[in-house]
């Protein structure tokens, strides 16, 4: 496979035909949106008639289902893919028009809430990187996820509408249009098996963006689908009323796939969200037997052709869809279609949290799906007697390991009994999913379970958002194979000890960190100085992750320099970026409270320049690409065993911030590649975490005894950023004393604080700062998400079954 070669005048020609369809005279009457969209338009078009590499090597087809993939912006990210940014970027200059400037008018497609939704995204693009063959599935939310600004410092929510109609990539595939019944009951046919009758049906369109490789001619869709009413077709079905049944049960079609739930590591029990996690599935399951059968391959083979990759439990309906299709629609037996299925499925697990793990209630499953809840009860059944044989009599393992119990449907559990594989996404966190969640499942099944540590794309993490940084490792290097050989990064650990590399590499930081001060102006009023510490929190607002550590540490800072105005202290800019869920008022609380933190601290003359706190509005990809070649320090400070993994913190590594972090998820990965001496590790351990649970921590005996500490939550207790309002950070507060201090905030505090000296005076001494930084740009290779692919690869999809 090579690179598809640009042609000017078939481009020129494509470009023409949108100002055309404008009703324009020239090109030059085009507004700037205008134009990014004809230019985005005219690259799909050529792309849509090339024809499609398909990867050479005989191997499974992956289907990777998700209920979220948040992809970025996608024009200058597939210019960069097709290798034609540079033409592209010529023949627009020729015009008078900046590519860099159009590439600012695409609306960041929002279809995902963080680090699940964002791993799939990178993981689409290094299939095709490195030649899987792969389909991307998911929804085309109307909504991605909701826009946020702040008012006096709260969150405010606002819908997040993208445009999808008008979204250039998109192709509506009308050929591969799916029809999906819900609702209804089961009957017994005359030979005794059973069929569903629907309530009614919905129709699912087929909505393809295309998937493009590096530099290798390959692209396969992201298939993403939209629901809207089966419009009838046959007139005897139309007069029974089938087709109207959906608007009269006040099922609006439309609604399915308004918006993106705004949940991450929560699960709701909303009957529309299964709705949706049903209707993602049977268009998704149908779409894959469909081209199986187009294919001319026997069912029996399904699983020599295809693999079915849950992201999380979000699709796992996919599973008893998938048995009743074979059971029902194609009339296999049991052990036949349960043989297909559960060579077909693999689970990749995200969370440990209790509150994460989906648990559907049996008369909500029942009601909407009366066919898959009997499929699920027949699926528990079968698996009781398989428990029974290894542990009789014993009800407390069943209570652990059944799919159904207690009126509830495990998904989680399901998937594991049903799946040939179970992953874990960093190798502490594998090792957990192993010992502390499933480690019944994992004595019936060890052969089942595997670490897959995540990874991030090097094309959209390293080359594009900071195309400096990328320059000056291709000239240092001789050669660009790093793009997709990451661990080539490593023979410029020699270059760490060149003082003309160093000089280089700091200039190219502090340019980026220029071009986020600017951009900091622009959206916050804020004046940052470029020269200070940048200190970077960015990831989703959650407790676990504790973005109130980070507080705790700048009310230190705070005291310290009113205690001592003479000190002399690191200048630091602390800058945030985080949604917290709409209805996850404590999270929310955090953000405000380091708002108000920060509205005082800007406007301390005392402080001037010195401290300067931040919290960047709307935090999404396109900020990321943004704030994360600017980082100096990257905090990645969750309570240990909490973060599965984490995927900002390999960004940032690689882009040469040091990280301060816990020994949790990937960040225990990220210090044996780039060495203890090259990052601030501090806190609790897992098993720390897991002891001082067990004995009974008390974070008030903690307050008593460091009196520093207790001074600094008092003074947020007696209203002194919150305008004397004394209950401001109430919920907070109370978190943090009365409610037990759940993620050990107080109980690290002392050690994140030394850490914090340690990052200070490392900082102090320019050339040792760069060295460490230039190592980590160095080590951080294997988190390419190709090398995640392979290992994918190698450990499930084309592993002997
Ligand atoms: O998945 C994250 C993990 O917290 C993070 O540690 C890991 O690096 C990343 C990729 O493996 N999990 C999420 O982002 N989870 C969600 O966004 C989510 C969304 C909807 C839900 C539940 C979780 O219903």
């Amino acid at each position: 496979m090579s690179q598809q070669k640009f042609s000017k005048a078939r481009f020129e020609a494509a470009l023409t035909r949108q100002w055309q369809y404008l009703g324009l005279n020239s090109a030059s009457e085009m507004t700037h949106h205008q134009w990014w969209h004809a230019v985005s338009a005219a690259l799909a078009e050529l792309l849509a008639a090339q024809p499609i590499a398909k990867p050479g090597k005989q191997q499974r087809h992956v289907n990777y289902l998700s209920m979220e993939f948040l992809i970025g912006r996608l024009t200058g990210n597939n210019l960069i893919n097709l290798g034609w940014y540079d033409e592209v970027n010529a023949l627009l200059a020729q015009q008078g028009i900046a590519l860099s400037d159009l590439l600012e008018e695409e609306v960041d497609p929002a279809l995902g809430n963080g680090g699940l939704g964002r791993l799939a995204a990178c993981y689409l693009d290094s299939m095709a990187t490195v030649g899987q063959a792969a389909h991307g599935y998911g929804l085309n939310y109307q909504y991605g996820l909701f826009r946020q600004s702040f008012n006096d410092g709260q969150q405010h929510e606002a819908p997040d509408d993208w445009q999808r109609a008008c979204y250039p990539w998109f192709r509506h595939n009308t050929a591969l249009d799916v029809d999906v019944g819900i609702g209804g009951k089961v009957s017994k046919n005359n030979d005794g098996s059973l069929h569903w009758e629907p309530a009614f049906t919905l129709r699912g369109e087929a909505w393809d963006l295309p998937v493009i490789g590096y530099r290798n001619g390959v692209a396969q869709p992201l298939r993403l689908w939209q629901a809207t009413h089966a419009h009838p077709f046959d007139l005897t079905l139309f007069n029974d009323g089938k087709f109207l049944q959906a608007e009269q049960q006040g099922i609006d079609a439309a609604k399915l796939t308004k918006v993106l739930y705004p949940n991450d590591n929560h699960q709701e029990g909303k009957r529309l969200r299964l709705m949706q996690q049903y209707f993602q599935c049977a268009c998704s399951v149908a779409d894959i037997l469909r081209r199986h059968h187009q294919a001319g391959r026997p069912l029996a083979q399904l699983p020599d052709y295809e693999v079915i990759q849950l992201n999380d439990t979000h699709p796992t309906i996919a599973i008893p869809e998938m048995l009743r299709v074979l059971l029902d629609d194609h009339q296999l037996s049991w052990d036949e279609a349960w043989h297909i299925t559960s060579n077909v499925f693999a689970y990749t697990n995200h969370t440990l949290m209790p509150e994460a793990l989906e648990r559907w209630d049996e008369r909500l499953v029942r009601a909407l799906l009366p066919r898959h809840f009997v499929i699920i009860k027949e699926i528990n059944q079968r698996f009781k007697k398989q428990v029974e044989k290894q542990w009789p009599g014993d009800e407390k393992v069943w209570e652990k390991v059944a799919v159904l119990y207690d009126k509830q449907v495990r998904m989680a559990n399901l998937c594991v009994v049903s799946g040939f594989a179970v992953n874990g996404v960093a190798a502490l966190h594998s090792d957990l999913v192993v010992k502390d969640l499933f480690p019944e499942y994992y004595q019936l099944w060890p052969q089942k379970f595997h670490n897959v540590t995540n990874g991030i794309t090097p094309r959209r993490w390293l080359k594009q958002c900071n195309p400096a940084l990328a320059t000056l490792i291709d000239d240092t290097l001789g050669n660009s194979d790093w793009v997709t050989q990451l661990d080539a990064l490593k023979a410029l650990e020699p270059y760490a000890d060149d003082k003309a590399f160093r000089q280089r590499y700091r200039q190219i930081k502090h340019d980026n960190k220029q071009r986020l001060t600017d951009y900091i102006l622009q959206v916050t009023g804020i004046e940052v100085n470029p020269e200070a510490l940048f200190d970077v929190q960015i990831k989703r607002l959650h407790e676990y992750k504790r973005q109130h550590l980070g507080l705790l540490h700048i009310l230190h800072c705070y005291r310290q320099l009113r205690d001592n105005p003479q000190l002399d202290k690191v200048p630091r800019v602390f800058l945030f970026g985080a949604k917290a869920a709409p209805g996850y008022y404590l999270a929310k609380n955090i953000i405000y409270a380091i708002n108000k933190v920060a509205e005082v601290i800007n406007n301390d003359p005392l402080i001037g320049d010195r401290l300067k706190v931040v919290f960047i509005p709307d935090y999404r990809i396109t900020v990321a690409e943004m704030m994360i070649p600017a980082a100096d320090l990257s905090e990645q400070i969750s309570t240990a065993g909490y973060e599965a993994s984490g995927t900002g913190n390999m960004k940032l590594a690689l882009n040469g911030a040091l990280t301060i972090g816990t020994l949790d998820g990937a960040n225990v990965e990220i210090a044996e590649q780039v060495g203890e001496e090259n990052i601030f590790i501090f806190g609790n351990t897992v098993d720390e975490v897991k002891a001082l649970k067990a004995n009974g921590y008390d974070p008030k005996k903690l307050r008593k005894k460091d009196k520093h500490l207790n001074e600094l939550l008092k003074e947020m207790e007696k209203g002194r950023f919150s305008h004397g309002d004394k209950h401001a950070f109430d919920p907070l507060l109370e978190s943090l004393t009365k409610n037990g201090d759940p993620w050990l905030v107080l109980a690290d505090f002392a050690d994140y604080i030394a850490a914090q000296e340690r990052v200070e005076a490392l900082w102090r001494d320019k050339e040792a700062w760069t060295r460490t930084a230039i190592l980590n740009t160095a080590r951080t290779g294997m988190f390419s998400s190709d090398r995640s692919i392979h290992d994918y690869q190698q450990r499930i999809w084309q592993s002997k079954r």
